[in-house]
């Protein structure tokens, strides 16, 4: 069977990784429509060697599609997902807009793929950094139960979109000729700088970004009361988040237990050489699928803890990648129909 798909916010970051993952995993696509902004209408992206035009959104019959992408924004996937979904499409939206809606599952498919079963029109992709922090933690949680987990994330560039991108080199070219470097996608300069990641804040102190990762991965993981503390950073890096993660357990993990493990995760590629001091980065983890894990070792603090770091491309299995893989587990499922008449 084939399907016809449409990739909502087919021009940014994660739109074009959509595309090209479509066309790199030979997705058994009938037709693939591309839609985007209306200042982006009329652009054309290259699909299998097909040049295809961005069209409106709101000229489309969303009853002639089986499959959307959505990766445009929380607005754009409020108003749409739900039309698309009532037309009888399948919406895989990379928002944030309904992963916490109890009709909507929540996937990552190493760690909760039969939850696809359970979709009603729309299934939601989770925040970059609960996907990449989920595939590690997972194979460790199901062998010991987690109980505590902090996290400090080190999130690139990318996670602000393509336009954040050009400018953290932008501001880093600035810099290097003692000018005052242009901040728009981002409220501060971020090339040789830091900040903590500035979405909103509650009255707790955590912003929304640290609040999905605890909220995300309680819901992934069916655990409602895990307990898990975030601390999200922004750091002048393109395209790919790192994360330093402290787990407790409720009884001590052994490294080599846990190396094993990891070993054995899908999605996971451990990385480690204690000669060379050679660990993840996110140099090399960008264009990659699997998360790199590394420099796992006993929580000097706690004898049931467990430190681990890793790296992994945020466009790439943060966003797009699994997307398209829970687009491959609902045509594994027999879950998407084509409305193409065979
Ligand atoms: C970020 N995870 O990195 C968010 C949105 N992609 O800012």
């Amino acid at each position: 069977e084939t399907y016809r798909v449409a990739i909502m916010g087919a021009t940014g970051a994660v739109g074009t990784e959509l595309l090209d993952l479509l066309a790199e995993r030979n997705f058994p696509v009938e037709e693939l429509v591309l839609l985007a902004s209306p200042r982006s209408v009329g652009r054309e992206l290259t699909f299998k060697g097909q040049s295809i035009k961005v069209q409106d959104i709101n000229q489309i019959d969303f009853s002639d599609i089986d499959l959307v992408l959505a990766s445009a924004g929380g607005s754009v996937s409020k108003e749409w997902a739900p039309k698309a979904a009532a037309a009888g499409a399948i919406v895989v939206d990379n928002s944030s807009a309904f992963r916490m809606d109890p009709t909507v599952p929540l996937i990552v498919p190493e760690v909760n793929p039969e939850a696809v079963l359970e979709h009603k029109g729309i299934i939601a992709n989770p925040n970059c950094t609960t996907i990449l922090m989920g595939v590690a933690l997972w194979p460790l949680h199901q062998y010991q139960p987690i109980e505590r987990v902090v996290v400090s994330t080190y999130q690139s560039a990318s996670g602000a979109g393509a336009r954040a991108m050009e400018e953290v080199k932008q501001q880093a070219q600035a810099i290097l000729r003692d000018e005052k470097p242009v901040t728009e996608a981002f409220p501060y300069p971020l090339a040789f700088n830091l900040f903590p990641h500035n979405s909103p804040l509650d009255d707790r102190g955590y912003c929304q970004e640290e609040m999905k990762m605890v909220n995300e991965t309680r819901k992934i993981f069916g655990v409602s009361d895990l307990r898990l503390s975030a601390t999200c950073v922004r750091v002048p890096v393109l395209r790919a988040h790192s994360e330093a993660i402290n787990i407790e357990f409720q009884q001590p993990l052994a490294v080599a237990k846990a190396l094993e493990l990891l070993h054995a995760a899908p999605g996971i590629k451990v990385v480690e050489d204690w000669d060379a001091n050679y660990f993840p980065m996110p140099m090399e983890a960008s264009g990659q699928d699997d998360v790199l894990v590394g420099r796992v070792r006993t929580d000097l603090s706690h004898k049931c803890g467990l430190e681990l770091w890793l790296s992994g491309d945020q466009i790439r299995k943060g966003a797009a990648l699994n997307a398209v893989q829970i687009a491959e587990l609902l045509v594994k499922k027999q879950l998407l129909k084509s409305k193409t008449v065979a």
